[in-house]
């Protein structure tokens, strides 16, 4: 198939996923043309079969804000005409699915089909906004296909707007030296007494994240256990949690360790992933925690509870509810033979559910399906 992506290229789960899916599709053979306003930064070698076709905005007095919207759209016309392509695959509705069928209306009877996959936000947060849900409604239904990362997204697009076609659930999957390591077995019994455990948390640091609750988390864990956080990641709540660490005199427990291209080695440190947030319809990073072996202790929101499975990956605590997580956080950390365990499960379901061999081929069969239809 000749394929067209069109994702956000910066760090973010959903281009993410849609670049380690259209690096599996260009292997597999299948012809793949990412459009963006930027290379993903995933793409950064030459791979045969994979192509990467810029949007370039105008600036011009006129424009407050640049239409990037058109521009894309204009792109998607050009690549869809040169490289003939079969399906071009919107990965975050705003404004992609949107761009994606204004390309297709205005190609008239070309044979381009739009597949739309939801990623979240674009649904849950943004997306229901009054400025973009007509939009955003619109653009689902004028789709030729759509998925969603989890049931619960599925879900919740049917409850929030009118739909007129089924959402196809298709998971996020794992991705390089995530499904390739081989995890040494982590021996929780053996660590020595002064060894501080190692709590992670992986995110872009926005307010959904709720990363403001870590600090009482921690605060409260440190004097019943050593305990250190890595924070990986930059964004907006990266500042101010910073100042309530030195407000609070916990700058031995926090490390801030920023953006990291591959957070394999930080996550094969790790005793405990934590992740509070009260939005996430899939929770990638909890998924490439469980990948290196490390158990989960998250939030119930959304649909990280498809993916961090109470009692057997990690435990789940509702979102906000300090005591909660510290409770789990506890337990956990006093009982080696249980995240022993929890680390077994959480790295065994990551493969099972979650690989990429497993799930890469249903986007496949989807697109073979709606260029049937
Ligand atoms: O959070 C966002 O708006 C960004 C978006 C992204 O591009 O990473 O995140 C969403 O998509 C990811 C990939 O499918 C999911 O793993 C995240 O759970 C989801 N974020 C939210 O729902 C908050």
């Amino acid at each position: 198939m000749k394929i067209g992506i069109t994702c956000y290229p910066t760090y973010g789960g959903s281009g993410v996923i849609a670049t380690e899916l259209g690096k599996k599709l260009a292997e597999m053979g299948h012809e793949v043309h990412f459009i963006s306003y930027a290379l993903p930064y995933r793409l950064n070698r030459f791979q045969k079969n994979l192509y990467f076709h810029e949007v370039e905005v105008l600036h011009y007095p006129l424009f407050a804000y640049p239409p990037y919207s058109l521009a894309l759209t204009s792109k998607i016309v050009e690549v869809a005409e040169f490289a003939k392509l079969d399906i071009l695959h919107a990965h975050y509705a705003i404004p992609h699915a949107t761009s994606a069928c204004l390309a297709r209306d205005i190609l008239g009877n070309s044979k381009l089909k739009i597949v739309t996959t939801l990623h979240g936000t674009d649904i849950t947060l943004v997306g229901k906004h009054p400025s973009f849900k007509r939009t955003v409604q619109y653009s689902i239904n004028k789709s030729d296909g759509v998925t969603a990362v989890s049931n619960y997204l599925a879900k919740e697009t049917c409850a929030i707007f009118n739909i007129n076609q089924e959402i196809r659930v298709i998971y996020n999957f794992l991705h390089g030296d995530l499904e390739n390591q081989s995890v040494q077995s982590r021996k929780f019994k053996d660590r020595k007494e002064s060894d501080p455990f190692i709590l992670c948390h992986i995110s872009n640091f926005r307010s959904l994240k709720r990363v403001r609750d870590l600090i009482p988390i921690v605060e409260r864990l440190k004097d019943k256990f050593p305990v250190k956080m890595y924070m990986v990641g930059d964004g907006p709540e990266r500042s101010v949690v910073e100042h309530l660490c030195h407000e609070r005199k916990l700058c031995d427990h926090f490390v801030f360790l920023g953006k990291q291209d591959s957070v394999v080695d930080i996550l094969n440190q790790s005793d405990l992933f934590i992740l509070p947030s009260e939005h996430e319809s899939f929770g990638l990073s909890a998924l490439e925690a469980m990948a290196c072996g490390v158990p989960c202790v998250t939030s119930d929101a959304g649909g990280l509870t498809e993916v961090n499975i109470h009692g057997k990956t990690g435990l789940i605590a509702s979102i906000g509810n300090i005591d909660q997580f510290v409770e789990h956080i506890s337990t956990l950390l006093s009982d080696p033979q249980l995240r022993q365990k929890f680390s077994e499960n959480a790295r065994k379901s990551a493969l099972k559910n979650f690989s990429s061999k497993k799930i890469v081929p249903q986007y496949v069969s989807f697109y073979e399906e709606v260029i049937g239809k």
